[in-house]
């Protein structure tokens, strides 16, 4: 098992210089690169009636410390991946057992719900150990998380560091850095929490994070060889049904879906299976380490993933699977919102586009 306390690959490492991939959001320049690598809880007035109740297990059901609503997922079979990119192949059968999914992102209100009881620091709000930065002057080693900052003119997409900052300050209290902050936004999903933040929250809540076959069966509900989950328009009747980037990234956004950046929760339809913003919006952490060729040797029946993680762009760092796109992604740059796709993360890093929504295995 491999270290979870990595903090090599921190954002910190782009202000001197240091190449770094946050978050999954691959180039169509680099894809020649990646080629080759690779309960029932009694919310009603009283007791419910017998009927209501189960009735209720059979839709969706607050659940955990969160009160998050969650959705049944019945389990089945499906052809996990996709034939469009090197990391989602071969596409193969995969058997998923029962589960329940949270309905939406983890918002900002559910995490400080979180935070207010436990009084969790997230890794952005920690001081940075100068061991974990071995060559980084001491200065430079300040509390803070990187935030998408558009360039003014247009730029080659091959260089994300090109719109990243590292902003010290920025956490999930104030994503974009001193200045900003969540108040009146307690319906968007929480953004700059790492994989360990996703993580104790999920513990805290009484779940866990999803494999990312859960994640991917739940996302495609019941829908089979679609480009997009939601089928195989990028604008069904002419209307954007997910978060995504229009215009010409990454300095004009023309928000045609209605947002910049960030929207609250379900502000998109929701799936056949009642899930919101499975594409779009923000990435969401996965349990399932990272790897490239994680689906030549993948198990069948619920698989959890590989036991570690390697990614030949950055052989060393420990990575998670993250699914889905977020706001900034789009078929000029990003095209990791498609169906199957995968991203991935390094395990200590976040951003203003990254969150996570929550699994369980049994009603309570
Ligand atoms: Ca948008
Ligand atoms: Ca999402």
């Amino acid at each position: 098992m491999q270290s979870m306390n990595n903090y090599s690959n921190r954002w910190i490492q782009a202000l001197v210089g240091g190449a770094m991939i946050l978050s999954a959001c691959n180039s169509t320049a680099d894809k020649s690169a990646n080629q080759k690598d690779s309960v029932a809880m009694c919310v009603s007035e009283g007791i419910p009636s017998r009927a209501a109740a189960v009735k209720k297990t059979q839709e969706n059901l607050l659940q955990g410390a969160d009160d998050a609503k969650m959705v049944f997922i019945k389990g089945g079979f499906f052809q996990m991946g996709s034939s469009e990119f090197a990391d989602t192949q071969p596409i193969h059968e995969v058997k998923v057992h029962d589960f329940w999914m949270d309905e939406h992102e983890v918002t900002n209100a559910q995490f400080a719900k979180f935070v207010e009881a436990t009084g969790y620091i997230t890794v952005a709000e920690r001081a940075l150990d100068p061991a974990d930065f071995p060559g980084v002057s001491r200065d430079l080693l300040v509390p803070g998380s990187a935030v998408f900052t558009p360039p003014k003119e247009p730029v080659n997409l091959n260089n994300h560091l090109q719109w990243w900052k590292y902003v010290p300050g920025a956490s999930w209290r104030q994503p974009k850095g001193p200045g900003s902050n969540i108040n009146g936004k307690e319906n968007e999903p929480v953004v700059q929490v790492s994989y360990e933040d996703a993580e104790a929250f999920a513990k805290w809540a009484g779940k866990r994070l999803p494999t990312e076959a859960e994640w991917e069966y739940a996302a495609r509900a019941g829908q089979v060889g679609k480009k997009y989950y939601w089928g195989d328009e990028l604008k069904p009747q002419g209307k954007w049904v997910a978060n995504t980037y229009q215009g010409n990234f990454p300095v004009s956004n023309a928000a045609e879906d209605g947002f910049a950046e960030l929207a609250p929760v379900k502000s998109f339809p929701a799936n056949a299976y009642g899930l919101y913003d499975m594409e779009g919006n923000v990435w969401e952490w996965c349990a399932d380490f990272y790897r490239p060729d994680a689906y030549e040797h993948a198990e069948k029946d619920n698989p959890k993933g590989p036991s570690d993680s390697y990614d030949p762009a950055e052989p060393g760092l420990v990575k998670r699977v993250q699914r889905g796109g977020s706001f900034l992604c789009n078929e000029q740059y990003c095209e990791r919102y498609k169906a199957g796709s995968r991203g991935k993360g390094e395990v200590s890093s976040a951003s203003n586009n990254l969150g996570f929504r929550c699994v369980q295995d049994q009603a309570p």
